[in-house]
């Protein structure tokens, strides 16, 4: 059920409160706003007295992997309660329901379209989910630390992109400040995750660049990657996550997609957007996906040519709809 945020939060405290143990949720395919909201979160529970460990439905990418390992996982014990974030559906998350009882006690999350699935949801419809983490720390009147600080500052600057995309406002950077104070080489990580890309990476980002088209005068961009192009590059799909800007980075574009072959003929699309005036999660809905406005994501099925023209077709409609 969706209830008001300040309400809550209330009442994802006092769920925190009445169990010994805290189970955290996280999406599928974990980015780093969903790890470092669930690790801060954690953490912020042990300094309760409690235990607590974080589910993260897929492997987390290796550039976020010393958050989970740094964490950890306690033995759960007495009344667990489970907390999905950054999730908004259900269906976002692939660990097995076996894993943590079935029933999740909250869901807090900064996604528009959450859908109040979670038995107490509440959304505030900042750039991360990692603020909202932060209002609950506070709440629960836990002081970050320098873990806790690192695991939020991480959510933030991945969902903005590193306080470039659209969704950066003053709270974003406001609340950044703050855990600069607390935490230490926030620049080394914004050097391993905005500039430093290993050898695969680059070798995508060529492949992509020249799959690249440009389309309605240079408002829309579409590029994509095949399963064949992955294999011979020897690149998994986590190598992916960085390349996805670079469909919006040509000047003139106004939403740019890019499709990712994750299944024989199966597709997942990023879409993004440039100006404050689109919102790309309307293209998404059609294929039965959805996300923010300057950010979105879908599946299509076909070839990679049926599934660029199927995306390409729907982008050009919508970009002829708001001129
Ligand atoms: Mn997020």
């Amino acid at each position: 059920m969706l209830v008001s945020y300040q309400d809550g939060l209330k009442r994802i405290k006092d769920i925190i409160c009445d169990s010994d143990s805290v189970i955290l949720l996280t999406h599928r395919r974990p980015d780093g706003d969903t790890v470092g909201s669930a690790c801060a979160l954690a953490a912020a529970v042990r300094k309760l007295g409690k235990k607590s460990k974080v589910l993260y439905s897929d492997p987390v990418p290796e550039r976020f992997a010393f958050l989970a390992d740094e964490l950890g996982e306690d033995e759960m014990t007495g009344k667990t309660a489970v907390i999905a974030v950054d999730v908004a559906s259900r269906e976002l998350m692939t660990v097995e329901s076996e894993l943590y009882g079935g029933k999740v006690d909250a869901c807090i999350d900064h996604h528009r379209t959450n859908d109040g699935w979670a038995e107490v949801t509440c959304v505030n419809a900042y750039a991360a989910c990692g603020e909202c983490v932060l209002d609950l720390i506070d709440m629960l009147g836990v002081k970050e630390d320098d873990y806790i600080a690192r695991a939020l500052y991480t959510a933030i600057a991945m969902d903005t992109g590193c306080f470039k995309y659209g969704n950066t406002n003053a709270h974003a950077h406001l609340t950044a400040a703050r855990l600069y104070q607390t935490a230490q080489g926030l620049d080394e990580l914004n050097n391993s995750y905005f500039v430093m890309r290993t050898a695969k990476e680059k070798e995508i980002e060529f492949t992509v660049h020249s799959k690249q088209k440009l389309f309605m005068d240079g408002r829309g961009c579409i590029s994509s990657i095949t399963m064949d192009d992955m294999k011979k590059i020897g690149a998994v799909s986590d190598d992916l996550d960085m390349v996805t800007d670079t469909v919006r980075s040509t000047k003139g574009v106004i939403i740019g997609a890019f499709l990712k072959e994750v299944d024989e003929n199966v597709f997942r699309v990023s879409v993004r957007g440039n100006t404050k005036g689109v919102d790309v999660s309307q293209i998404c809905k059609i294929f039965g996906g959805g996300g923010h406005r300057g950010a979105g994501g879908c599946t299509v099925e076909g070839t990679e040519s049926e599934a660029r023209e199927r995306i390409e077709k729907a982008i050009t409609d919508y970009l002829s709809h708001i001129d």
